[in-house]
């Protein structure tokens, strides 16, 4: 059959309310299987250390290797490789980002809670950071920036980088080069399951670190779920990339198919939704996305995902933002003539772009913000990676003769209501002493 938008966008007509979560939907899979080869590799990598690296290595990535650190020649070729143009933008990008999470830096927070007792909070870094990077049909170099940049802000002690390397044994130059302008400490030719294991357990050449950022396919999801339970923190669950528009006339047709498309292209099970007030705005854009898809590169994929999306018309704003907030969209772009009401009034988004010049590329590469964001309705529950994903808030307390005075009483009552009486006598010792 010949390839008509027609045929695979879904336009779907003021939708009642009670069909919302039926038709919000995000493609969904089956993990069963995946699990267990999972628990398989981390029993083995948690058994056997670098033996097991090694033998999945060669199994899923084609490649035998006896040194997967990446050497300083490597780092060294990897920037002759780079062209001056695209460092260019890469500073450029760096420094954006830089500035946004440095300004995200918190003030310790200090009070006397009643005469004579300190509590302050402060943030530490934590310690030791992993980052993964795919490898795959588009290298995201620029995660590096989003989750490097940020680690070197809080002042991770270690932060080590694991990307899988391709058939020759080599990671993408422009990986390569990110990571090591962004003070990476150690970059590692491991992808996948054995990766995250890897980073989960530690082998004589993965360290162990205490929280993994970054995003994977579905092995490395449930990689990254499985290492919370041996202690070790992820920054969320990542799911497909997701997109949301809404767009009244005063939005440009063929920005917001760009958008869509940007979005679209990442993989046949990214989704994209435009939610209008405009049936005029709906079919204008419909005919943009097939004329500008017929040119895109990676369009096989991209038409996968707009088999996916949906076109949704409703008959105002108020239910257009009803029921974006029931979706929870990973990015929510707003091209509306009433921007304020939907900026004040949404409160599930990853992140927000405003007006007809903010595509979502901008917050992808170069604008400051970061780009790993909740997925999958996780915008309900969780931030976007930032500055406090690789730090954790510390609490400290001084308390005078004064104030275990004044608050001592109060302990020993709390506490022999518990029937904890050595509690209380932490207390009433401290008190006797001061008679
Ligand atoms: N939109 C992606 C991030 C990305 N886009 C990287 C391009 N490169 C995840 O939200
Ligand atoms: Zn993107």
């Amino acid at each position: 059959m010949e390839f008509n938008i027609e045929n695979i966008m879904n336009k779907i007509n003021n939708p009642k309310p009670d069909t919302w979560s039926q038709i919000l939907k995000r493609p969904t899979k089956t993990i069963d299987d995946i699990e267990v080869t999972v628990k398989e590799i981390f029993k083995e990598v948690q058994k056997k250390g670098d033996e097991a690296v090694a033998k999945y290595t060669s199994v899923f990535d084609g490649i035998a290797l006896d040194n997967y650190e990446v050497t300083p020649a490597e780092i060294q070729e990897a920037i002759t490789l780079v062209s001056t143009e695209l460092k260019e933008a890469i500073q450029l990008a760096k420094n954006n980002i830089y500035k946004f999470h440095y300004a995200q830096k918190a003030e310790r927070i200090s009070i006397e809670t009643i005469e004579g007792v300190n509590c302050w909070q402060e943030k530490r870094p934590i310690q030791k950071i992993g980052l993964y990077i795919p490898g795959g049909t588009a290298p995201l170099f620029s995660t590096v920036l989003m989750l490097a940049v940020p680690a070197e802000i809080a002042g991770a002690k270690e932060v080590v980088l694991c990307s899988p390397p391709d058939k020759t044994g080599k990671i993408n130059p422009a990986i390569l080069y990110a990571a090591n302008l962004c003070g990476v400490t150690k970059i590692l030719k491991v992808g996948g399951i054995q990766a995250i294991a890897g980073m989960t357990f530690g082998t004589k050449s993965i360290p162990k670190v205490y929280k993994i950022f970054g995003p994977g396919n579905q092995f490395v999801t449930v990689a990254k779920q499985l290492a919370t339970q041996f202690g070790v923190a992820i920054d969320m669950p990542a799911g497909p990339s997701e997109l949301l528009v809404v767009a009244d006339d005063t939005a440009v047709p063929a920005f917001v198919a760009s958008d869509l498309l940007s979005q679209a292209e990442h993989g046949a099970d990214s989704q994209v939704i435009l939610v209008s007030t405009s049936k005029k705005l709906i079919a204008a854009v419909e005919k943009e996305i097939e004329i500008q898809l017929e040119e895109l590169p990676r369009k096989e994929i991209a038409k996968k995902a707009i088999a996916n999306s949906k076109l949704i018309f409703v008959e105002n704003d108020k239910i257009a933002l009803e029921l974006i907030n029931e979706y929870g969209p990973e990015h929510f772009i707003i091209c509306s003539e009433y921007d304020d009401f939907y900026c004040n009034g949404v409160v599930n988004a990853g992140s927000v772009f405003i007006g007809n010049y903010t595509p979502e590329s901008a917050g992808d590469y170069a604008s400051g913000t970061n780009h790993t964001l909740p997925t999958n309705g996780y915008a309900k529950n969780y931030s976007g990676v930032n500055l406090d994903s690789f730090m954790k808030s510390m609490t400290f307390q001084k308390i005078s003769e004064k104030g275990i005075r004044n608050i001592g009483p109060a302990i020993e009552r709390m506490a022999e209501a518990e029937g904890l009486q050595a509690h209380k006598n932490a207390v009433t010792l401290r008190l006797k002493n001061l008679e």
